[in-house]
C-alpha cells in the first residue's frame, strides 16, 4: 500500500492554494461576517526556527478555521523592517541595511510557505518602504497640528551602547531593553515627544472591555499608574516662590515636618544657600549615575543634603526645612514631596537618619499606636494633632483638607499618572526621518504634506551609518540642507529618525488598505476590518507596542480616520518554544556533579558543584557525548545565539510541514512554554501516518460507498460512531474558538482510535464515510496538506470550500444512558454509552474510569456480565 509521504503531498497543495488565492481578503462580509486574525509582524531576521513559527502557525490554524466557518478573513503579514537589528547587521557584515532586510524577508517568506502558512500577500506591508513611512510622517504632522507632537528639553534616557535616547518603556530596571548589562544614562537633550499622557484616562478605562489576558491588562494599568491626590503649595521663607508637591495623602498634611526636592529639581540648586551650593552640586552629580531602581530601593541607606532654607507648612504655619534627596524622583508628580515621616516609610527612615521631627497625625483605629513610633503607620485611620480636622477618618479628611486648601489658593485636587510622554526621536540612521525643518527665522516648521515623504538618504558606506552619539544624518548636508517651507530661506531638516515603535503602532490599519497613496488607509476599509478580532503575539510587548498601538488608534479615531477606539479586541500571548540544549561538559564523582567554568557560565549559575538531585530538579539531564565525556542538557529557549534552533527549512525538507505543525500545536497549551522534542516529532508522525493508513486502506471501499444514511435509523456501533463523531466535532470547534489547539488535536487522536475500532468489526458504511469526511474537515486547520490530499481522493474542490461540518446537538444525547460498572459485583463507577452499545464499547469505556482501573490493577478479567442499558459487571481474579 502507498505510504504517507509528506514530500509528495505538501508542495502540490501549497501551489494549489497559492494559485486559487483562498486567503485573499475582500471587503465583502462572508455569511458569518468578517474576522481579522493578526499575528505580530516580525522584524526580518533571516532563517527562521520553530520558535519563530509558533505564533504564525497558530494564526494560520485560526485563519483557516474562520475561513471554512464562513467568515471573510483578513490574515495579513508584513515586516517591522526599520530599526536596530538591520542596522547592527549592516555594521557587522558591511551590508546595506536594506539589502540585509530584503534578503531576510525573502528567506522568512520561504520558511512560512514551507510550513503551509497562508497570508494575503497582496497586502504585505514593509515599514522601511517610502510608501509606508511617508504615512508615519503624515500621522506625525497630524499630531503636531493637534499639539500632540512637541519638542522639549529634558533629562532623557541614553543608552551608551545603542548611542541613542530611549523611551521610558525601553528602560527595564534602569537598563537598556536591548542591552541587559548596560545601565541607562541621563542626558539633558531637546527631543521630540508624543503626548500619550493626554490619553491616559481613556487608555486606562478602555482596558475593561478587552478580551485580553488579565496579566497584560494589569501590566498596562500599573504602567499608566493613576494616582488620586492633591497638589499642595508650600511657600518658601523669604522668597517669592512656592513649591508644589504631589501627595496621595493630603490627610497627613499636619504631619509634614520637612520638604524634599529631587536632586534634578531646578529649585534645589536655585534655593540652596550659598554655603550649601557645592554640596548640592556634588549630590546632584552623584544622583545622575544611579538608576531609579537603585534610588528607590527599600532599605537602602538614605542620603540627602539640607538646602539651608525653610518652607512653611500651609496648615500649621510651622517653618520646615527643605532638603534634597535622591529617593524623590524628578520624573514623577512634581518632583518634590512633603515628607510625613510618621506615615511614610521612606520619610521615616530619612527623618531618623537626619534627626528630623516625626509627628503622628493618623491614629490607628482600635489599638493606639506606640509612642514614640517604631515605624511609619501607613494605613488610613483617624486624624489627630490636625487642628479642626481631628477625629475625621482619613478618606473624609482627604476631601476636607483638599477643599480647605482650594478655598485658600494653597492647593487643589490632582490626578497624577506614572505614564510619561513618549520620547520618539532616535539618533540612528535606519528609521523614518522626522518631517520637520528648523529655520533660523521661523523656528520649527512642518514639512508640507504634499512634500512627503521626506526620504531617508541612501547611505551606502557603512561608516556613514555608524552612530556617533548624534544622528548619522547630521553629517549629510545633501539631506539636511533645505529651504524653509515658510520663508524659503536656508534652513535645516531635523536629522533624527523615529523610534521603530512608531512604525508598528498602526501597521494593522495599513493592512486594510495597503496600496493607498493618498492616505494611510481609507477609513471605510479600516472600518470594515477593525477591530482585530484575534491578535497573537509575545507577552514582551505587554506595555510597549500594545500601549502605543492603543494610543494611535484613539488618536486616529479622534481624527475621524477609524470608528473603533480599541485596535485589538482579543489578545493571545503565546508561550516560548524551548529545545533540549547542550550546556557543555561536566564531571561526575559519586553524587557530585562538577561544573567546569564554561558550563557554569552558560548555565548562568553561581555554584561550581551540584548534586545529582539538584541537576534533576533543574530539569536537566546528563548525556554521554561523542568524545566519551558527559554533558549537561537542559531545555532552553530556542535562539540563534544558543545554536539550539530547529530550523524550518531543513526540518520541513526532512520531515514535513504537517509534522512540524502538529509537533508545535500538540506539545502544550499554546499559552505555555513548550519543549520541542524528538518524541514530540515522532508522535506527530505516528498520528498523521495513522490517519493516512486508515483512509488509504479504505480507499476503494470509500470510493464505492455513498455517504447517505438516515440518522434516525442508526443503531449499535453505527449510532455510537455517529454520536462520537458529533461529540468530537463539538469539542474541536469549541477548542478552536478558544485557541486550545492541543486538546483539539487530542480529541482528533481519540476519534481516530474510534474509527479503527469501528473498522475492526464493521465494513465501510455510509456513516463511516461521513465520519471520514468530517474528520478531514476537522483536520484541515491543523494538518492542512494531508487533509487536502485525502479529501481530493473522494471529494471535489478544496477543503477551503467544504465549509465546517454542522453539529447535530441531538446526536450527542441520542440513546445515551448511564450504565453502572461493577467489579466483582461492587459498583466502582458509571459510564455514558448508547443503550444498545455492544459489550466492546461498554468495556472500553469502563476501562477508562480511574476507579475501575484501580480495582482491576494486577488482576485478570475472567468474565463480563453485561446487561445493555443497565450494568456491566467485570469478574476478576488474582
Ligand atoms: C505625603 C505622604 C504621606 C505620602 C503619607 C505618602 C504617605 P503613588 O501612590 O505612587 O502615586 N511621592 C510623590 N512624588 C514623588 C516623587 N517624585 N518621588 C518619590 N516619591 C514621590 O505615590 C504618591 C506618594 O509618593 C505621594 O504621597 C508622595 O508621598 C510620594 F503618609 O505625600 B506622599
Ligand atoms: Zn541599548
Ligand atoms: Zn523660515
Amino acid at each position: 500500500m502507498e505510504k504517507y509521504n509528506p514530500h509528495a503531498i505538501e508542495p502540490r497543495w501549497q501551489r494549489f492554494w497559492k494559485e486559487r488565492g483562498f486567503m485573499r481578503a475582500q471587503e465583502v462580509p462572508g455569511k458569518k461576517g468578517k474576522q481579522y486574525v493578526l499575528v505580530m509582524f516580525p522584524y526580518p531576521s533571516g532563517d527562521l526556527h520553530m520558535g519563530h513559527l509558533k505564533n504564525y502557525t497558530m494564526g494560520d490554524v485560526l485563519a483557516r478555521f474562520r475561513r471554512v466557518q464562513g467568515y471573510e478573513v483578513l490574515h495579513p503579514m508584513g515586516w517591522d523592517a526599520f530599526g536596530l537589528p538591520a542596522e547592527n547587521a549592516a555594521l557587522k557584515f558591511g551590508l546595506h541595511p536594506r539589502d540585509w532586510t530584503y534578503e531576510n524577508i525573502r528567506q522568512a517568506k520561504e520558511s512560512l510557505e514551507l510550513m503551509g502558512i497562508l497570508y494575503d500577500w497582496d497586502r504585505e506591508v514593509t515599514t522601511c518602504e517610502p510608501d509606508y513611512y511617508r504615512f508615519n510622517q503624515w500621522i506625525f504632522l497630524k499630531m503636531w497640528e493637534k499639539g500632540l507632537a512637541y519638542r522639549a528639553k529634558g533629562l532623557v534616557n541614553w543608552c551608551p551602547k545603542c548611542q541613542t535616547v530611549l523611551a521610558n518603556e525601553q528602560v527595564v530596571e534602569g537598563r537598556c531593553w536591548r542591552h541587559e548589562d548596560t545601565p541607562v544614562e541621563k542626558r539633558e537633550l531637546t527631543q521630540w515627544y508624543l503626548r500619550i499622557t493626554a490619553y491616559a484616562d481613556r487608555l486606562l478605562e478602555d482596558l475593561e472591555g478587552l478580551r485580553w489576558p488579565e496579566k497584560v491588562k494589569a501590566m498596562q494599568r500599573a504602567w499608566i499608574g493613576r494616582s488620586e491626590g492633591a497638589e499642595i503649595l508650600f511657600p518658601v521663607e523669604g522668597k517669592e516662590v512656592r513649591i508644589p508637591v504631589f501627595t496621595t495623602r493630603p490627610d497627613t498634611l499636619y504631619g509634614a515636618t520637612f520638604l524634599v526636592l529631587a536632586p534634578e529639581h531646578p529649585l534645589a540648586l536655585e534655593l540652596a544657600s550659598p554655603d550649601k551650593r557645592e554640596e548640592v552640586l556634588a549630590y546632584l552629580e552623584a544622583a545622575k549615575h544611579k538608576t531609579e531602581i537603585e534610588r528607590q530601593a527599600e532599605g537602602r541607606e538614605k542620603t540627602g543634603v539640607f538646602l539651608g532654607v525653610y518652607a512653611q507648612n500651609p496648615a500649621t504655619g510651622e517653618r520646615i526645612p527643605i532638603w534634597t534627596a535622591d529617593y524623590v524622583l524628578y520624573g514623577y508628580g512634581t518632583g518634590a514631596i512633603m515628607a510625613v515621616p510618621a506615615h511614610d516609610g521612606r520619610d521615616f527612615e530619612f527623618a531618623q537618619r537626619f534627626g528630623l521631627p516625626i509627628r503622628k497625625v493618623i491614629e490607628r483605629p482600635g489599638k493606639s499606636l506606640p509612642e514614640p513610633l517604631e515605624g511609619a503607620y501607613e494605613e488610613p485611620g483617624i486624624l489627630v494633632n490636625s487642628g479642626p480636622f481631628d477625629g475625621l477618618p482619613s478618606e473624609e479628611a482627604k476631601r476636607r483638607i483638599t477643599l480647605w486648601l482650594e478655598e485658600r489658593g494653597l492647593g487643589k485636587a490632582k490626578v497624577t499618572y506614572r505614564l510619561r510622554d513618549w520620547l520618539i526621536s532616535r539618533q540612528r540612521y535606519w528609521g523614518t526621518p522626522i518631517p520637520m525643518v528648523h529655520c533660523p527665522s521661523c523656528g520649527v516648521v512642518p514639512v508640507p504634506e504634499e512634500e512627503l515623504p521626506v526620504l531617508l538618504p541612501d547611505l551606502k558606506d557603512v561608516e556613514d551609518i555608524r552612530p556617533k552619539g548624534k544622528s548619522p544624518l547630521e553629517a549629510h548636508p545633501e539631506f539636511y540642507e533645505t529651504p524653509c517651507p515658510r520663508c524659503k530661506g536656508p534652513a535645516r531638516r531635523d536629522t533624527d529618525t523615529m523610534d521603530t515603535f512608531f512604525d508598528s503602532s498602526w501597521y494593522y490599519l495599513r493592512y486594510a488598505d495597503p496600496h493607498n497613496d493618498r492616505l494611510p488607509f481609507d477609513p471605510k476599509k479600516a472600518d470594515f476590518w477593525m477591530p482585530v478580532d484575534q491578535y497573537i503575539g509575545g507577552v514582551e510587548h505587554a506595555v510597549l507596542h500594545l500601549l502605543y498601538s492603543r494610543f494611535f488608534t484613539k488618536f486616529l479615531h479622534d481624527l475621524g480616520m477609524v470608528g473603533v477606539e480599541e485596535p485589538f479586541q482579543g489578545l493571545f500571548t503565546q508561550g516560548m518554544v524551548l529545545a533540549w540544549t547542550d550546556f557543555g561538559e561536566v564531571e561526575v564523582e559519586g553524587d557530585r556533579v562538577r561544573l567546569p567554568e564554561p558550563t557554569r557560565l552558560r548555565l548562568e549559575i553561581q555554584e561550581r558543584e551540584l548534586s545529582l538531585e539538584e541537576v534533576g530538579k533543574m530539569g536537566a539531564e546528563l548525556r554521554p557525548h561523542q568524545d566519551g565525556t558527559l554533558h549537561l542538557w537542559k531545555p532552553a529557549v530556542m535562539s540563534k545565539s544558543k545554536g539550539n534552533g530547529v530550523m524550518v527549512g531543513p526540518f520541513v525538507r526532512e520531515e514535513g510541514a504537517d509534522i512540524a505543525r502538529i509537533t508545535i500545536l500538540f506539545a502544550a497549551p499554546p499559552e505555555n512554554e513548550m519543549v520541542w522534542t524528538e518524541e514530540g516529532v515522532q508522535g506527530a508522525w505516528r498520528f498523521l501516518n495513522r490517519i493516512y493508513r486508515r483512509v488509504a486502506e479504505d480507499r476503494e471501499a470509500l470510493a464505492q460507498t455513498s455517504g447517505r444514511f438516515q440518522k434516525e435509523e442508526l443503531e449499535g456501533a453505527d449510532l455510537e460512531l455517529y454520536r462520537k463523531l458529533h461529540a468530537t466535532l463539538k469539542k474541536v470547534t469549541e477548542d478552536l474558538e478558544a485557541l486550545r489547539f492541543n486538546t483539539a488535536i487530542a480529541a482528533l487522536m481519540e476519534f481516530l482510535n474510534a474509527l479503527y475500532e469501528y473498522r475492526k468489526a464493521r465494513p465501510v458504511t455510509p456513516v463511516y464515510r461521513t465520519a471520514i469526511r468530517y474528520y478531514l474537515q476537522m483536520l484541515f486547520p491543523f494538518a492542512p496538506h494531508l487533509a487536502e490530499e485525502l479529501w481530493h481522493r473522494f471529494w471535489p474542490d478544496s477543503l477551503f470550500q467544504a465549509g465546517w461540518p454542522e453539529l447535530d446537538e441531538e446526536a450527542l444525547e441520542r440513546g445515551v444512558v448511564e450504565v453502572a460498572v461493577q467489579v466483582n459485583g461492587r459498583v466502582r463507577g458509571t459510564i455514558q454509552i448508547p443503550k444498545d452499545a455492544p459489550l466492546e464499547v461498554a468495556k472500553a469505556e469502563a476501562l477508562k474510569v480511574r476507579n475501575v482501573q484501580a480495582h482491576l490493577e494486577g488482576k485478570e478479567i475472567v468474565k463480563e456480565i453485561y446487561v445493555p442499558g443497565k450494568i456491566l459487571n467485570l469478574v476478576v481474579r488474582g
